[in-house]
Protein backbone atom coordinates (compact mmCIF):
# COMPACT_ATOMS: atom_id res chain seq x y z
CA UNK A 1 0.00 0.00 0.00
CA UNK A 2 2.64 2.48 0.41
CA UNK A 3 2.69 3.76 -3.00
CA UNK A 4 -1.05 5.03 -1.99
CA UNK A 5 -0.42 8.67 -1.37
CA UNK A 6 -2.14 10.86 0.85
CA UNK A 7 -3.70 12.79 -1.71
CA UNK A 8 -4.88 9.42 -3.15
CA UNK A 9 -6.36 8.66 0.67
CA UNK A 10 -8.00 11.66 0.95
CA UNK A 11 -10.55 11.05 -2.70
CA UNK A 12 -10.75 7.89 -1.70
CA UNK A 13 -12.18 8.76 1.73
CA UNK A 14 -14.58 11.42 -0.14
CA UNK A 15 -15.72 8.31 -2.40
CA UNK A 16 -16.31 6.69 0.69
CA UNK A 17 -18.81 9.52 2.07
CA UNK A 18 -20.43 10.54 -1.10
CA UNK A 19 -21.89 6.38 -1.60
CA UNK A 20 -25.60 6.91 -1.75
CA UNK A 21 -26.72 4.32 1.03
CA UNK A 22 -30.27 5.90 1.60
CA UNK A 23 -30.74 4.83 -1.92
CA UNK A 24 -29.65 1.51 -2.64
CA UNK A 25 -32.25 0.28 -5.42
CA UNK A 26 -32.21 -2.81 -3.27
CA UNK A 27 -33.27 -4.80 0.06
CA UNK A 28 -32.31 -7.27 2.42
CA UNK A 29 -33.60 -10.56 0.73
CA UNK A 30 -35.34 -11.64 3.54
CA UNK A 31 -38.77 -9.23 3.24
CA UNK A 32 -40.42 -7.72 0.56
CA UNK A 33 -40.90 -4.14 -0.96
CA UNK A 34 -43.93 -2.93 -2.64
CA UNK A 35 -44.29 0.71 -3.96
CA UNK A 36 -47.50 3.18 -4.82
CA UNK A 37 -48.48 6.15 -6.30
CA UNK A 38 -49.08 9.11 -3.44
CA UNK A 39 -52.32 8.31 -3.89
CA UNK A 40 -52.44 4.81 -3.44
CA UNK A 41 -54.09 4.08 -6.70
CA UNK A 42 -50.85 2.25 -8.81
CA UNK A 43 -47.63 0.34 -7.84
CA UNK A 44 -44.97 2.29 -9.11
CA UNK A 45 -42.10 -0.72 -7.78
CA UNK A 46 -41.88 -4.41 -6.27
CA UNK A 47 -38.45 -5.87 -5.34
CA UNK A 48 -37.60 -8.87 -6.78
CA UNK A 49 -39.28 -12.09 -5.54
CA UNK A 50 -42.21 -10.41 -4.12
CA UNK A 51 -44.34 -12.98 -6.39
CA UNK A 52 -43.56 -15.53 -3.71
CA UNK A 53 -45.64 -13.23 -1.27
CA UNK A 54 -48.28 -11.84 -3.45
CA UNK A 55 -48.97 -15.12 -6.21
CA UNK A 56 -48.38 -12.76 -9.44
CA UNK A 57 -45.55 -12.17 -11.42
CA UNK A 58 -44.23 -8.51 -11.16
CA UNK A 59 -45.66 -7.59 -14.58
CA UNK A 60 -48.79 -8.27 -13.40
CA UNK A 61 -48.64 -6.96 -10.28
CA UNK A 62 -47.39 -3.86 -12.27
CA UNK A 63 -50.80 -3.56 -13.83
CA UNK A 64 -53.08 -4.42 -10.68
CA UNK A 65 -54.39 -1.39 -8.52
CA UNK A 66 -53.41 -1.84 -4.73
CA UNK A 67 -57.31 -2.78 -3.82
CA UNK A 68 -57.00 -5.76 -6.80
CA UNK A 69 -53.69 -6.52 -5.41
CA UNK A 70 -53.28 -6.72 -1.81
CA UNK A 71 -54.98 -9.05 0.51
CA UNK A 72 -57.56 -7.09 2.83
CA UNK A 73 -55.50 -7.26 5.54
CA UNK A 74 -52.83 -5.76 4.11
CA UNK A 75 -55.01 -3.20 2.57
CA UNK A 76 -56.32 -1.64 5.33
CA UNK A 77 -52.90 -2.11 7.41
CA UNK A 78 -51.47 0.37 4.76
CA UNK A 79 -54.60 2.81 4.49
CA UNK A 80 -54.30 2.96 8.32
CA UNK A 81 -50.89 3.80 8.29
CA UNK A 82 -51.26 6.26 5.29
CA UNK A 83 -53.57 8.45 7.87
CA UNK A 84 -50.20 8.46 10.79
CA UNK A 85 -47.94 9.42 8.04
CA UNK A 86 -50.13 12.03 7.05
CA UNK A 87 -49.92 13.84 10.36
CA UNK A 88 -46.01 13.26 10.41
CA UNK A 89 -44.79 10.05 12.13
CA UNK A 90 -41.61 8.75 10.19
CA UNK A 91 -43.09 5.63 9.65
CA UNK A 92 -45.95 3.06 10.83
CA UNK A 93 -45.35 -0.81 11.47
CA UNK A 94 -48.67 -2.80 11.65
CA UNK A 95 -48.35 -6.80 12.47
CA UNK A 96 -50.01 -8.89 9.49
CA UNK A 97 -51.78 -12.23 8.59
CA UNK A 98 -51.74 -13.24 5.07
CA UNK A 99 -53.88 -16.49 4.75
CA UNK A 100 -52.13 -17.11 1.19
CA UNK A 101 -48.74 -16.69 1.56
CA UNK A 102 -45.70 -18.72 3.79
CA UNK A 103 -45.21 -18.03 6.49
CA UNK A 104 -48.53 -16.47 7.54
CA UNK A 105 -47.44 -14.13 9.96
CA UNK A 106 -45.88 -10.86 8.56
CA UNK A 107 -44.51 -7.54 9.90
CA UNK A 108 -45.73 -4.73 7.64
CA UNK A 109 -43.50 -1.34 7.94
CA UNK A 110 -45.16 1.92 6.03
CA UNK A 111 -43.31 4.87 5.22
CA UNK A 112 -42.58 7.66 2.51
CA UNK A 113 -39.77 8.09 -0.26
CA UNK A 114 -41.23 12.21 -1.12
CA UNK A 115 -44.72 11.34 -1.87
CA UNK A 116 -44.18 7.75 -2.85
CA UNK A 117 -45.88 5.02 -0.38
CA UNK A 118 -43.73 2.29 0.93
CA UNK A 119 -44.42 -0.93 1.89
CA UNK A 120 -42.01 -3.60 3.55
CA UNK A 121 -42.96 -6.89 4.32
CA UNK A 122 -41.23 -9.43 6.57
CA UNK A 123 -41.44 -12.52 7.27
CA UNK A 124 -41.93 -13.69 10.99
CA UNK A 125 -40.35 -16.56 11.34
CA UNK A 126 -39.93 -17.09 15.09
CA UNK A 127 -42.14 -15.57 18.01
CA UNK A 128 -40.21 -14.29 21.37
CA UNK A 129 -41.16 -16.38 24.22
CA UNK A 130 -44.34 -15.25 25.80
CA UNK A 131 -42.53 -14.13 29.02
CA UNK A 132 -40.39 -11.72 26.81
CA UNK A 133 -42.62 -8.79 28.01
CA UNK A 134 -41.57 -10.01 31.67
CA UNK A 135 -37.99 -10.17 30.74
CA UNK A 136 -38.11 -6.86 29.01
CA UNK A 137 -39.39 -5.23 31.92
CA UNK A 138 -36.62 -7.43 34.57
CA UNK A 139 -33.95 -6.12 32.25
CA UNK A 140 -35.37 -2.62 32.45
CA UNK A 141 -35.34 -2.74 35.93
CA UNK A 142 -31.86 -3.71 36.16
CA UNK A 143 -30.88 -0.98 34.12
CA UNK A 144 -32.30 1.57 36.30
CA UNK A 145 -30.16 0.40 39.31
CA UNK A 146 -27.21 1.18 37.83
CA UNK A 147 -25.40 3.88 39.36
CA UNK A 148 -22.09 5.13 37.16
CA UNK A 149 -22.22 5.91 33.21
CA UNK A 150 -19.95 2.54 33.02
CA UNK A 151 -22.25 0.24 34.80
CA UNK A 152 -24.85 1.00 32.74
CA UNK A 153 -23.24 0.86 29.78
CA UNK A 154 -22.57 -2.73 30.79
CA UNK A 155 -25.62 -3.71 32.03
CA UNK A 156 -27.14 -2.39 28.58
CA UNK A 157 -24.75 -4.86 26.40
CA UNK A 158 -26.06 -7.89 28.76
CA UNK A 159 -30.10 -6.96 28.42
CA UNK A 160 -29.46 -6.60 25.01
CA UNK A 161 -27.78 -9.88 24.80
CA UNK A 162 -30.87 -11.25 27.11
CA UNK A 163 -33.44 -9.77 24.45
CA UNK A 164 -31.82 -10.40 21.62
CA UNK A 165 -29.71 -13.92 20.97
CA UNK A 166 -26.53 -11.81 19.22
CA UNK A 167 -23.25 -13.49 20.87
CA UNK A 168 -21.39 -9.73 21.02
CA UNK A 169 -22.70 -6.40 21.93
CA UNK A 170 -20.70 -3.74 22.02
CA UNK A 171 -21.08 0.39 23.51
CA UNK A 172 -18.83 2.03 20.70
CA UNK A 173 -17.90 5.61 21.92
CA UNK A 174 -17.00 8.39 19.14
CA UNK A 175 -14.07 10.83 19.49
CA UNK A 176 -14.16 14.52 18.41
CA UNK A 177 -12.93 13.34 14.77
CA UNK A 178 -15.68 10.26 14.62
CA UNK A 179 -12.78 7.88 15.43
CA UNK A 180 -14.35 5.55 17.59
CA UNK A 181 -13.76 3.03 21.25
CA UNK A 182 -15.38 0.44 22.64
CA UNK A 183 -16.03 1.56 26.00
CA UNK A 184 -18.42 -1.82 27.18
CA UNK A 185 -19.05 -5.02 25.52
CA UNK A 186 -20.61 -8.32 26.38
CA UNK A 187 -19.49 -11.82 25.13
CA UNK A 188 -21.90 -14.66 25.34
CA UNK A 189 -18.94 -16.83 24.96
CA UNK A 190 -14.83 -16.53 26.26
CA UNK A 191 -13.85 -17.70 22.82
CA UNK A 192 -16.14 -15.07 20.84
CA UNK A 193 -13.02 -12.33 19.79
CA UNK A 194 -13.23 -9.27 22.57
CA UNK A 195 -12.84 -5.84 21.08
CA UNK A 196 -13.28 -4.18 24.54
CA UNK A 197 -10.58 -0.92 24.64
CA UNK A 198 -10.29 -0.62 20.89
CA UNK A 199 -10.50 2.05 18.55
CA UNK A 200 -11.56 2.29 15.08
CA UNK A 201 -10.95 4.83 12.41
CA UNK A 202 -13.72 7.23 11.08
CA UNK A 203 -13.83 5.62 8.12
CA UNK A 204 -15.16 2.79 9.25
CA UNK A 205 -18.58 4.29 9.29
CA UNK A 206 -18.62 6.89 6.90
CA UNK A 207 -20.43 10.24 7.37
CA UNK A 208 -23.50 9.84 5.23
CA UNK A 209 -23.73 6.42 6.90
CA UNK A 210 -23.53 8.19 10.43
CA UNK A 211 -25.84 11.20 9.53
CA UNK A 212 -28.27 8.28 8.77
CA UNK A 213 -29.12 7.75 12.26
CA UNK A 214 -30.73 11.04 12.77
CA UNK A 215 -33.35 9.98 10.70
CA UNK A 216 -33.17 6.39 11.71
CA UNK A 217 -32.01 4.92 15.06
CA UNK A 218 -31.77 1.38 14.06
CA UNK A 219 -29.71 -0.26 11.33
CA UNK A 220 -30.68 -4.14 11.13
CA UNK A 221 -28.39 -6.45 8.76
CA UNK A 222 -30.23 -9.87 9.28
CA UNK A 223 -27.47 -11.71 6.93
CA UNK A 224 -24.64 -10.23 5.92
CA UNK A 225 -23.84 -13.20 3.68
CA UNK A 226 -27.06 -12.95 0.94
CA UNK A 227 -27.34 -11.38 -2.07
CA UNK A 228 -29.10 -8.29 -2.13
CA UNK A 229 -32.54 -8.24 -4.09
CA UNK A 230 -33.34 -5.72 -6.77
CA UNK A 231 -35.71 -3.25 -6.55
CA UNK A 232 -38.18 -3.56 -10.33
CA UNK A 233 -39.54 -0.29 -11.60
CA UNK A 234 -42.57 -0.29 -13.12
CA UNK A 235 -41.89 0.59 -16.85
CA UNK A 236 -45.14 2.68 -17.83
CA UNK A 237 -44.84 5.05 -14.81
CA UNK A 238 -42.18 7.59 -15.22
CA UNK A 239 -39.48 7.83 -12.41
CA UNK A 240 -37.79 10.84 -11.40
CA UNK A 241 -35.88 9.88 -8.30
CA UNK A 242 -34.35 6.51 -6.85
CA UNK A 243 -36.78 5.40 -3.76
CA UNK A 244 -35.46 6.83 -0.39
CA UNK A 245 -35.23 3.43 2.15
CA UNK A 246 -34.22 5.74 5.19
CA UNK A 247 -37.01 5.44 7.13
CA UNK A 248 -37.53 1.20 6.69
CA UNK A 249 -35.88 -1.57 8.37
CA UNK A 250 -34.83 -3.27 5.10
CA UNK A 251 -32.40 -1.20 3.07
CA UNK A 252 -30.24 -3.36 1.15
CA UNK A 253 -26.67 -3.14 2.43
CA UNK A 254 -23.53 -1.36 1.20
CA UNK A 255 -21.18 -4.17 -0.71
CA UNK A 256 -18.13 -2.49 0.78
CA UNK A 257 -20.31 -2.80 4.18
CA UNK A 258 -21.12 -6.57 3.45
CA UNK A 259 -17.23 -6.85 2.77
CA UNK A 260 -16.22 -5.40 6.30
CA UNK A 261 -19.19 -7.60 8.14
CA UNK A 262 -17.30 -10.82 6.29
CA UNK A 263 -13.67 -10.02 7.51
CA UNK A 264 -14.85 -9.54 10.92
CA UNK A 265 -16.18 -12.87 10.45
CA UNK A 266 -19.86 -10.82 11.37
CA UNK A 267 -23.31 -12.63 9.79
CA UNK A 268 -25.45 -10.57 10.93
CA UNK A 269 -25.29 -6.93 12.85
CA UNK A 270 -27.72 -4.45 14.21
CA UNK A 271 -27.09 -1.19 15.46
CA UNK A 272 -28.34 1.71 17.40
CA UNK A 273 -27.50 5.42 17.84
CA UNK A 274 -26.89 6.96 21.08
CA UNK A 275 -26.93 10.52 21.19
CA UNK A 276 -26.09 13.53 23.65
CA UNK A 277 -28.46 16.33 23.30
CA UNK A 278 -28.45 16.14 19.32
CA UNK A 279 -25.07 15.13 18.53
CA UNK A 280 -24.08 11.28 17.97
CA UNK A 281 -22.18 10.22 20.95
CA UNK A 282 -22.15 6.68 19.71
CA UNK A 283 -23.54 3.62 18.43
CA UNK A 284 -24.65 0.14 20.32
CA UNK A 285 -23.68 -2.47 18.13
CA UNK A 286 -24.40 -6.00 17.95
CA UNK A 287 -23.01 -8.66 16.39
CA UNK A 288 -24.55 -12.07 15.49
CA UNK A 289 -21.79 -14.94 14.44
CA UNK A 290 -24.99 -17.04 11.69
CA UNK A 291 -27.49 -15.49 9.75
CA UNK A 292 -30.81 -14.90 11.70
CA UNK A 293 -33.63 -12.62 11.53
CA UNK A 294 -34.73 -11.10 15.24
CA UNK A 295 -38.49 -10.40 16.16
CA UNK A 296 -39.86 -7.04 15.28
CA UNK A 297 -40.59 -7.16 19.09
CA UNK A 298 -37.19 -7.90 20.05
CA UNK A 299 -35.78 -4.25 17.90
CA UNK A 300 -38.01 -2.08 19.56
CA UNK A 301 -36.97 -3.81 23.12
CA UNK A 302 -33.42 -3.06 21.95
CA UNK A 303 -34.66 0.49 21.34
CA UNK A 304 -36.38 0.94 24.62
CA UNK A 305 -33.11 -0.18 26.08
CA UNK A 306 -30.80 2.36 24.57
CA UNK A 307 -33.92 5.26 25.92
CA UNK A 308 -33.35 4.08 28.92
CA UNK A 309 -29.42 3.64 29.08
CA UNK A 310 -29.70 7.27 27.93
CA UNK A 311 -31.77 8.76 30.36
CA UNK A 312 -29.54 7.00 33.05
CA UNK A 313 -26.18 8.46 31.76
CA UNK A 314 -28.26 11.83 31.54
CA UNK A 315 -29.14 11.98 35.12
CA UNK A 316 -25.84 10.16 36.26
CA UNK A 317 -23.82 13.07 34.51
CA UNK A 318 -25.99 15.43 36.19
CA UNK A 319 -25.12 14.48 39.45
CA UNK A 320 -21.30 14.45 38.62
CA UNK A 321 -21.79 18.24 37.40
CA UNK A 322 -23.76 19.07 40.97
CA UNK A 323 -21.23 17.42 42.69
CA UNK A 324 -18.62 19.08 40.77
CA UNK A 325 -20.74 22.77 41.10
CA UNK A 326 -21.05 22.07 45.07
CA UNK A 327 -17.13 21.68 45.05
CA UNK A 328 -16.75 25.00 43.08
CA UNK A 329 -19.24 26.99 45.54
CA UNK A 330 -17.06 26.22 48.66
CA UNK A 331 -14.55 28.38 46.66
CA UNK A 332 -16.84 30.68 45.29
CA UNK A 333 -17.49 31.53 48.77
CA UNK A 334 -14.42 32.09 50.08
CA UNK A 335 -13.41 34.22 48.04
CA UNK A 336 -16.41 36.46 48.06
CA UNK A 337 -16.65 36.19 52.06
CA UNK A 338 -17.61 40.01 53.19
CA UNK A 339 -15.97 38.67 56.66
CA UNK A 340 -12.75 38.68 54.87
CA UNK A 341 -10.75 41.68 54.67
CA UNK A 342 -10.75 42.46 50.91
CA UNK A 343 -7.25 40.67 48.64
CA UNK A 344 -5.79 41.96 45.53
CA UNK A 345 -6.67 39.36 43.35
CA UNK A 346 -3.58 37.50 43.08
CA UNK A 347 -3.91 37.06 47.22
CA UNK A 348 -6.73 35.57 46.43
CA UNK A 349 -5.32 33.26 43.73
CA UNK A 350 -2.65 32.40 46.40
CA UNK A 351 -5.30 31.71 48.98
CA UNK A 352 -7.76 29.55 46.98
CA UNK A 353 -5.42 27.83 43.75
CA UNK A 354 -4.37 24.96 45.80
CA UNK A 355 -8.07 23.93 46.18
CA UNK A 356 -8.78 24.70 42.53
CA UNK A 357 -5.55 22.05 41.55
CA UNK A 358 -7.35 18.97 42.71
CA UNK A 359 -10.99 20.09 41.67
CA UNK A 360 -9.53 20.62 38.02
CA UNK A 361 -7.24 17.97 37.93
CA UNK A 362 -4.88 20.42 36.79
CA UNK A 363 -0.74 20.86 37.75
CA UNK A 364 -0.73 24.78 37.49
CA UNK A 365 -3.29 27.43 37.86
CA UNK A 366 -1.73 31.55 36.79
CA UNK A 367 -3.36 34.76 36.99
CA UNK A 368 -2.28 37.22 34.69
CA UNK A 369 -3.69 40.44 35.49
CA UNK A 370 -2.11 44.00 34.96
CA UNK A 371 1.16 43.37 35.79
CA UNK A 372 0.87 40.77 38.03
CA UNK A 373 1.17 37.16 37.40
CA UNK A 374 0.73 34.81 40.18
CA UNK A 375 1.26 30.94 39.86
CA UNK A 376 -0.50 27.96 42.12
CA UNK A 377 1.31 23.84 41.62
CA UNK A 378 3.91 23.51 39.63
CA UNK A 379 5.54 26.41 38.73
CA UNK A 380 5.67 27.72 34.89
CA UNK A 381 7.67 30.62 33.10
CA UNK A 382 5.92 34.04 33.65
CA UNK A 383 7.38 35.33 30.45
CA UNK A 384 5.33 31.96 28.88
CA UNK A 385 2.18 32.86 30.61
CA UNK A 386 2.26 36.71 29.82
CA UNK A 387 2.69 35.95 26.05
CA UNK A 388 -0.39 33.18 26.45
CA UNK A 389 -2.50 36.32 27.91
CA UNK A 390 -1.47 38.44 25.48
CA UNK A 391 -2.44 36.16 22.39
CA UNK A 392 -5.47 35.28 24.08
CA UNK A 393 -6.20 39.00 24.41
CA UNK A 394 -5.58 39.32 20.92
CA UNK A 395 -7.40 36.60 19.71
CA UNK A 396 -10.20 35.23 22.37
CA UNK A 397 -11.10 38.39 23.99
CA UNK A 398 -14.64 38.51 22.37
CA UNK A 399 -15.64 34.65 23.65
CA UNK A 400 -13.50 35.14 26.70
CA UNK A 401 -12.91 31.56 26.55
CA UNK A 402 -10.14 29.06 25.29
CA UNK A 403 -9.43 25.65 25.75
CA UNK A 404 -7.36 23.03 23.86
CA UNK A 405 -6.31 19.43 24.94
CA UNK A 406 -3.37 19.88 22.56
CA UNK A 407 -0.86 23.19 23.09
CA UNK A 408 0.99 21.56 20.17
CA UNK A 409 -1.33 21.80 17.64
CA UNK A 410 -2.34 25.57 18.36
CA UNK A 411 -1.27 28.94 17.64
CA UNK A 412 0.62 28.75 21.53
CA UNK A 413 2.71 25.89 20.69
CA UNK A 414 5.74 27.98 20.15
CA UNK A 415 4.65 30.12 23.59
CA UNK A 416 4.94 26.61 25.45
CA UNK A 417 6.97 25.10 23.44
CA UNK A 418 9.52 24.88 26.24
CA UNK A 419 6.86 24.06 29.21
CA UNK A 420 5.95 20.13 29.69
CA UNK A 421 2.31 21.49 29.41
CA UNK A 422 -0.18 19.80 26.85
CA UNK A 423 -3.32 21.43 27.90
CA UNK A 424 -4.81 24.83 28.76
CA UNK A 425 -8.29 26.22 29.51
CA UNK A 426 -8.21 30.40 29.69
CA UNK A 427 -10.97 32.36 30.78
CA UNK A 428 -10.99 36.02 30.66
CA UNK A 429 -11.78 38.35 33.88
CA UNK A 430 -15.18 40.13 33.17
CA UNK A 431 -15.60 43.09 33.58
CA UNK A 432 -12.57 44.18 32.67
CA UNK A 433 -13.08 46.49 29.58
CA UNK A 434 -10.03 45.61 27.66
CA UNK A 435 -10.12 41.94 28.76
CA UNK A 436 -6.51 41.78 30.07
CA UNK A 437 -7.13 39.61 32.98
CA UNK A 438 -6.77 35.92 32.28
CA UNK A 439 -7.11 33.14 34.13
CA UNK A 440 -5.39 30.11 33.40
CA UNK A 441 -5.50 26.32 34.26
CA UNK A 442 -2.83 23.65 32.52
CA UNK A 443 -2.39 20.88 32.47
CA UNK A 444 0.30 18.32 31.53
CA UNK A 445 0.57 15.15 29.11
CA UNK A 446 -1.59 12.18 30.01
CA UNK A 447 0.10 9.57 27.53
CA UNK A 448 -2.67 7.66 25.53
CA UNK A 449 -1.73 3.65 24.32
CA UNK A 450 -4.69 3.39 21.66
CA UNK A 451 -5.29 -0.27 19.93
CA UNK A 452 -6.38 -0.29 17.29
CA UNK A 453 -8.63 -2.90 15.84
CA UNK A 454 -6.21 -2.98 12.43
CA UNK A 455 -3.68 -1.38 11.40
CA UNK A 456 -4.04 1.83 9.72
CA UNK A 457 -1.25 1.93 7.39
CA UNK A 458 -1.99 -0.91 6.07
CA UNK A 459 -4.93 0.78 4.20
CA UNK A 460 -5.59 0.07 0.69
CA UNK A 461 -7.74 1.11 -2.10
CA UNK A 462 -10.09 -0.61 -4.22
CA UNK A 463 -12.51 0.46 -7.86
CA UNK A 464 -16.03 0.09 -6.51
CA UNK A 465 -18.92 1.49 -8.63
CA UNK A 466 -16.12 3.26 -10.66
CA UNK A 467 -14.42 5.56 -8.54
CA UNK A 468 -11.22 4.51 -5.73
CA UNK A 469 -12.74 3.86 -2.37
CA UNK A 470 -10.64 2.44 0.97
CA UNK A 471 -10.76 -1.17 1.12
CA UNK A 472 -12.72 -2.72 4.27
CA UNK A 473 -10.02 -3.63 6.56
CA UNK A 474 -8.72 -7.49 6.23
CA UNK A 475 -7.49 -7.79 9.59
CA UNK A 476 -8.49 -6.48 12.60
CA UNK A 477 -5.77 -7.38 14.54
CA UNK A 478 -4.68 -5.52 17.28
CA UNK A 479 -1.96 -2.63 16.69
CA UNK A 480 -0.73 -0.30 19.62
CA UNK A 481 0.04 3.58 19.25
CA UNK A 482 1.03 5.85 21.95
CA UNK A 483 -0.45 9.17 21.61
CA UNK A 484 1.49 12.05 22.60
CA UNK A 485 1.53 15.49 23.26
CA UNK A 486 -2.52 15.65 25.05
CA UNK A 487 -3.78 16.14 28.18
CA UNK A 488 -7.36 15.26 29.33
CA UNK A 489 -9.99 16.85 27.57
CA UNK A 490 -11.51 19.68 29.31
CA UNK A 491 -15.24 19.28 30.45
CA UNK A 492 -18.25 20.98 29.88
CA UNK A 493 -18.36 21.54 33.40
CA UNK A 494 -14.99 22.99 33.88
CA UNK A 495 -14.90 25.31 31.31
CA UNK A 496 -18.13 26.85 33.18
CA UNK A 497 -16.91 26.74 36.62
CA UNK A 498 -13.62 28.30 35.54
CA UNK A 499 -16.01 31.19 34.52
CA UNK A 500 -17.66 31.70 37.86
CA UNK A 501 -14.64 31.81 39.35
CA UNK A 502 -12.91 34.35 36.81
CA UNK A 503 -16.10 36.17 37.29
CA UNK A 504 -15.54 36.15 41.50
CA UNK A 505 -11.97 37.34 40.98
CA UNK A 506 -13.04 40.23 38.72
CA UNK A 507 -15.48 41.14 41.16
CA UNK A 508 -12.72 40.49 44.15
CA UNK A 509 -10.51 43.06 41.87
CA UNK A 510 -13.17 45.98 41.53
CA UNK A 511 -13.60 45.54 45.24
CA UNK A 512 -9.79 45.72 45.48
CA UNK A 513 -9.30 49.01 43.41
CA UNK A 514 -12.12 50.81 45.25
CA UNK A 515 -10.25 50.36 48.10
CA UNK A 516 -7.05 51.53 46.78
CA UNK A 517 -9.09 54.53 45.46
CA UNK A 518 -10.47 55.47 48.82
CA UNK A 519 -7.55 54.98 51.07
CA UNK A 520 -5.78 57.73 48.35
CA UNK A 521 -8.34 59.87 48.91
C1 LIG B 1 -21.79 0.89 8.04
N1 LIG B 1 -19.96 0.44 9.69
C2 LIG B 1 -21.27 0.61 9.34
C3 LIG B 1 -22.09 0.42 10.48
C4 LIG B 1 -21.26 0.15 11.53
C5 LIG B 1 -19.93 0.13 11.04
C6 LIG B 1 -21.71 -0.07 12.96
C7 LIG B 1 -23.61 0.51 10.51
C8 LIG B 1 -24.22 -0.79 10.08
C9 LIG B 1 -24.12 -1.87 11.10
O1 LIG B 1 -24.77 -1.77 12.14
O2 LIG B 1 -23.38 -2.84 10.84
C10 LIG B 1 -18.70 -0.10 11.71
N2 LIG B 1 -19.31 -1.78 13.38
C11 LIG B 1 -18.52 -0.79 12.90
C12 LIG B 1 -17.45 -0.59 13.82
C13 LIG B 1 -17.65 -1.43 14.86
C14 LIG B 1 -18.83 -2.18 14.58
C15 LIG B 1 -16.35 0.39 13.68
O3 LIG B 1 -19.32 -3.06 15.31
C16 LIG B 1 -16.77 -1.56 16.03
C17 LIG B 1 -16.80 -2.54 16.87
N3 LIG B 1 -16.62 0.78 5.81
C18 LIG B 1 -15.26 0.68 5.72
C19 LIG B 1 -14.82 1.48 4.62
C20 LIG B 1 -15.96 2.05 4.04
C21 LIG B 1 -17.09 1.61 4.82
C22 LIG B 1 -13.38 1.62 4.22
O4 LIG B 1 -14.54 0.02 6.46
C23 LIG B 1 -16.09 2.93 2.89
C24 LIG B 1 -15.27 2.94 1.85
C25 LIG B 1 -18.41 1.99 4.55
N4 LIG B 1 -19.78 1.33 6.60
C26 LIG B 1 -19.60 1.70 5.30
C27 LIG B 1 -20.90 1.85 4.70
C28 LIG B 1 -21.84 1.53 5.67
C29 LIG B 1 -21.11 1.22 6.86
C30 LIG B 1 -21.16 2.29 3.27
C31 LIG B 1 -23.36 1.55 5.54
C32 LIG B 1 -23.90 0.18 5.34
C33 LIG B 1 -25.37 0.27 5.08
O5 LIG B 1 -26.11 0.72 5.95
O6 LIG B 1 -25.76 -0.12 3.98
Amino acid sequence: MNDVTAAKLAEALNNCANEPVHIPGTIQPHGYLLAFSADFSAVVAVSDGVQKLLNAEPADIFNSTPADLLPSSLFEGVNNALKRLKHGVPNWSFDCHLAEAEPKNCFCTCYLSDSIVILEVEPVVRRPPDDYIAEITDQLDRLRETTTVQETLEQLTKSVAVLSGYERILVYRFDNNWNGEVIAEHRTAEDIHSYLGHSFPASDIPSQVRALYQKNVLRDIVDATASPAKILLNPDIEHSAKLNLTAGVLRGVSPIHLKYLANMGVKRALSVAMFEDTKLWGLLSCHGLEPSQVHPYQRHAIKALVAVAKERMLLQRQYAAERFYAATEESRKALLDPQKEIMAPDELLSAEGDRWLKLFNVESVALVHGRQTTVVGEDCDKSVLVDAANWLVDKHSATGLFSTSELAATKLEAVFAETDFCGLLAVALPYDRSKTGWLLFLRKEVLEVRNWAGHPEKTTIEHYKGVDVLSPRKSFASWQEIVRGKSREWQREEKQAARFLAEDLAIGASAYQIEQLNEKL
